[in-house]
């Protein structure tokens, strides 16, 4: 039966219970856990498939100096010599901590005390700046805290579910299937708006798409508080008894009319009254928001519209109502509770106010505390980039593919005098930088807690043995406090020692003044640690604590009164140049990121195989753009190549693309090479949906398919862009250079042996070439080359590479590029979870399946995980719109 370990999922803010079973022979199988109440037993695509994710291949297991292997005595050693000479020649202010949104609770608590508390400097940051911070800047602007007032719970019983800034279905996508559940349970009593310049998959659960302009959110919002004001909506008692600023707020709000909106947002009058009167008559309001409302040079502008008239209304903290802040990373919040934001101190804490530097300073029983605010992330690597940080740490993320202006990152990384990275993978475009590359502990080695975007904290619980000299990053940043000289307040010997003093932290002379309050916690021992069940905070010594704030003020003000906050500056539409498009950039459903976990799964690669950009028919056509073609697209610090995927989801004048693809699945599409470090003034978050681009065709003579069983060397191609398949992998390539012998190419990429069996099919004149190299009935690599984006059966010849015998008639096929009589082309990948293809739907609705839950059960299709149900019911609602045309 093998060992059942309930663990938490480590990829986004949902934060899904799992339960690991490893078996005898090391085999995992992964599983939702049905007790936990953020998923009750559901998984979306990306937690299935963790089992995929978690072998060791490519994994580093050993410390290595100057690219070297070492002992972690040494290198530890030289990480802390390197930071104390550092501090001793340069002052604290020279070295850096850049840490992540993924580490968990008790690895960041040491990285912030550590860094704030005993070196003495605040230049500590994360990438939950990239992430999360316009949110927190928000939060802390209206309420004097950093809360989130809500539950999941609301989301299901709001009678309105606005969703702005946010593809829900893809990037939280069990909270998504929730609120689809409610949807189809309630019918017409729950409506769903959804705000976003795209048509995204969430829109498929949308009684109403509202396509805005880019940017345009503030003004959709100050809109809505002067007609909420306007409506006599507004909840006159709470406004008084638990707020302050309102009436000047509104009156900066009413020269927003209905029309003045609408020619801001691009939204017709009609649309932008129908919401209005929606929202004002629907007293049960969640308005939820994600990256289009944080990462954007208003996104605190943005929060704070939004609060602003949830204050109006007093729809907060009640059942069914609230602003919620959805957040990215598994332990974004937990990063916040432990203060590892360059302006946060730990616990909720301000490093702004003495008394709470004096209160945690004595807590600590530290030298010295912080008392300013540290560099913020694009700050520090530009305080990186001038030769100010002598020392730089990066711990568990990859800065040089997810930064924007990137190339410059990249650049300040190699020209820092010493540079630490702790991560899985020595491979990434970050590790390999790195002076000192420490071995991490990864999900399901590690032991720790999380907190999701419900404030439930979880546990993250080891099932696989630690491997080779890997170690958890709390423990090396406790070594390297030591080694410095802190050897008594980094004496930790397990990560229930470092929660129990995170929980009497927060519990630490708190009596109520602070949101944050674990202390039932505090001093946990190692056996309830161990068998710590998700509990959502505050969770005081004395009591269970409310399940949400607010409901009867209680802010975390002087005066315990929320603030309305004026977010009229900063509102005029910034005019495109000629020719130039909104660069928005974001995430697709089976991709985590850099792609350093999730690029290992043949079954999450298959889905999106390749880096794209979406742009609109009329602005493909009229830049010459053709389906499938390639492009270049330009911005202010670089430029990228992609595929164009040509599609009417996307509004006019602006372009996707993912942000995923790094260099080691792509010859040139790392998005935030030229995106500009343009920042919001209030939280320092990147704009990084909002730059400028140019795009135009990338004119090759040549375009490629192929497969191996190994990773191929592209060489100077120039484009390429590789996947992850059961057996080897799948590749687009393209050249704008004449090749001699493909065929010999084709060998040098993959080093072939001489010895195997090649087929090859040449029309010169027609510019077609076919490659297919096998060994003895098994295939090893082929190449499909023509003049245009090449036409073969994908996902068939991919299948054909997981085949362990061939026959001679499907040999004759893979010559040819698709399948003979007989057999089937599965079309490109649907359903992750059972590997079902386009064509084997429009088979089954051909064959009478015409609902998306008859195609599961005909195919299975869309029953595991759920995530692709919507793209299902778009493909049956395309094939019987053909049929009836
Ligand atoms: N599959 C997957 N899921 C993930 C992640 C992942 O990498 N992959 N990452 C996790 C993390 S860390 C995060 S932060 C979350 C992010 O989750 P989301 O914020 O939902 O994801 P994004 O795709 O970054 O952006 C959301 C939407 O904002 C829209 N948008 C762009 N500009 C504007 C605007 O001006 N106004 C409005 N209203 N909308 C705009 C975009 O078109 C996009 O559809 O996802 C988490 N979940
Ligand atoms: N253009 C554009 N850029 C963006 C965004 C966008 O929407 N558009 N979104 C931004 C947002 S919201 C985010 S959150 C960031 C994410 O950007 P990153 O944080 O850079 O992305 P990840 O790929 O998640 O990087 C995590 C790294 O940690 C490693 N790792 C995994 N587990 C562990 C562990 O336990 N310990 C250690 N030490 N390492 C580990 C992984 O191998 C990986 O290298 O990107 C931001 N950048
Ligand atoms: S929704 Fe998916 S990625 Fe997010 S925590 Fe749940 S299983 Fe993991
Ligand atoms: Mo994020």
């Amino acid at each position: 039966m093998g060992d059942v370990v309930r663990t938490t999922c480590p990829y986004c803010g949902v934060g899904c219970g799992v339960i690991a079973r490893r078996s005898a022979d090391g085999s995992v199988e992964i599983k939702g856990d049905p007790d936990h109440p953020a998923n009750f037993g559901r998984l979306c695509s990306k937690g299935s498939a963790l089992a995929e994710t978690i072998s060791l291949e490519g994994r580093a297991l050993e410390p290595t100096i100057t690219g070297k292997s070492a002992e972690w005595d040494d290198a530890l050693d030289r990480v802390a010599n390197a930071f104390s000479t550092a501090i001793a020649e340069h002052g604290p202010d020279s070295v850096a901590l850049y840490v992540s949104g993924q580490l968990l609770t008790e690895d960041y608590y040491v990285a912030n005390k550590l860094m704030k508390g005993f070196i003495g400097s605040a230049n500590i940051d994360t990438n939950s700046r990239l992430c999360m911070s316009s949110s927190v800047a928000g939060h802390v602007r209206a309420f004097g805290s950093d809360t989130v007032p809500g539950t999941y719970e609301d989301l299901e019983d709001a009678d309105l579910v606005v969703l702005t800034g946010s593809n829900l279905a893809w990037c939280h996508p069990v909270l998504y299937q929730r609120i689809a559940a409610a949807k189809e349970r309630r019918g017409s009593a729950m409506n769903i708006v959804v705000i976003d310049p795209r048509r995204t998959a969430t829109c498929d659960i949308a009684d109403t798409h509202l396509a805005i302009r880019p940017d345009s959110d503030v003004p959709l919002f100050l809109g809505l508080l002067a007609y909420l004001g306007n409506a006599g909506a507004v909840d006159c008692d709470y406004v008084a008894r638990h707020t302050s600023g309102f009436p000047a707020a509104l009156d900066a709000a009413r020269s927003w009319s209905r029309s003045a909106v609408a020619m801001r947002t691009g939204l017709t009058s009609a649309e932008v009254e129908a919401f209005y009167a929606l929202f004002t008559r629907t007293a049960k309001t969640v308005t939820c928001y994600s990256q289009g409302v944080n990462q954007s040079s208003v996104g605190t502008d943005k929060v704070n519209a939004i609060i602003n008239c949830h204050l109006a209304t007093g729809r907060i903290g009640r059942p069914g109502m609230g602003p919620f802040s959805l957040t990215g990373q598994p332990n974004a919040m937990g990063g916040r509770e432990v203060g590892g934001l360059a302006n946060m101190l730990a616990a909720h804490m301000s490093l702004d106010k003495p008394q709470d530097r004096d209160r945690v300073q004595r807590f600590w029983n530290a030298p010295r505390v912080a008392d300013r605010p540290g560099l913020k992330a694009v700050d520090l690597f530009e305080a990186v980039a001038s030769g100010r940080i002598k020392a730089l740490w990066i711990m568990s993320t990859n800065p040089v593919v997810s930064m924007p202006d990137a190339d410059r990152v990249r650049e300040a990384i190699t020209a820092c005098p010493f540079v630490v990275v702790s991560d899985l993978f020595a491979t990434t475009e970050t590790a390999r930088l790195a002076d000192v590359f420490l071995p991490a502990t990864g999900w399901g080695e590690k032991n720790g807690t999380v907190t999701n975007s419900e404030r439930r904290i979880s546990r993250q619980r080891a099932f696989l043995p630690v491997p080779g000299q890997a170690r958890p990053d709390w423990w090396q940043l406790a070594e390297v406090g030591r080694r410095m000289g802190f050897a008594t307040a980094f004496s930790y010997e397990s990560p229930a020692d470092i929660f129990a003093e995170h929980a009497a932290l927060s519990t630490f002379e708190n009596d109520g003044a602070r949101d944050f309050d674990i202390g039932a916690y505090a001093g946990v021992d190692a056996e309830a640690y161990a068998a710590m069940t998700p509990f959502s905070w505050p969770r005081p010594a004395d009591g269970e604590g409310n399940a949400r704030f607010f409901s009867e003020g209680g802010f975390y003000t002087a005066d315990r009164k929320a603030r309305f906050v004026d977010v009229t500056s900063a509102l005029a539409a910034k005019p495109l140049g000629k020719g130039a498009f909104t660069l928005n950039t974001g995430r697709v459903r089976d991709q985590w990121h850099t792609m350093t976990r999730t690029g290992r799964s043949a079954t999450l690669s298959a889905h999106l195989a390749e880096p794209f950009v979406e742009i609109h028919p009329s602005d493909a056509s009229e830049n010459g753009i053709s389906p499938a073609g390639l492009v270049r697209v330009s911005g202010e610090k670089g430029d990228v190549i992609l595929r164009a995927l040509v599609t009417n989801r996307q509004a006019r004048g602006s372009l996707f693309v993912p942000m995923h693809w790094s260099g080691e699945f792509s010859g040139h599409a790392r998005v935030d090479a030229l995106v500009p470090p343009v920042v919001d003034p209030v939280s320092g978050q990147p704009a990084s949906k909002q730059s400028r681009a140019t795009i135009r065709c990338f004119k090759v003579t040549t375009y490629g398919f192929m497969v191996s069983r190994d990773k191929p060397d592209f060489g100077d191609l120039a484009y390429w862009a590789t996947a992850r398949t059961a057996g080897g992998w799948r590749s687009e390539i393209a050249a704008d250079a004449a090749v001699e012998d493909w065929a010999q190419w084709l060998r040098d990429s993959l080093a072939l042996r001489d010895e195997l069996t090649v087929s090859s099919y040449s029309d010169r004149v027609a510019g077609v070439e076919r490659h297919v190299f096998f060994n003895g009935d098994k295939l090893v690599a082929a190449l499909y080359l023509a003049c245009e984006p090449v036409a073969v059966a994908r996902n068939w010849i991919v299948s054909q590479l997981a085949s362990d015998g061939l026959g001679v008639a499907e040999r004759l096929s893979l010559s040819a590029g698709r399948p003979g009589g007989g057999q089937k082309d599965p079309g490109a990948t649907v359903c992750a979870c059972y590997g079902i293809g386009i064509n084997q739907i429009v088979d089954a609705v051909h064959g009478g399946c015409h609902s998306v839950n008859a195609v599961g059960d005909t195919l299975g299709a869309g029953t595991n995980c759920g995530s692709c149900r919507a793209e299902i019911g778009r493909i049956i609602n395309g094939c019987l719109v053909a049929a009836a045309e």
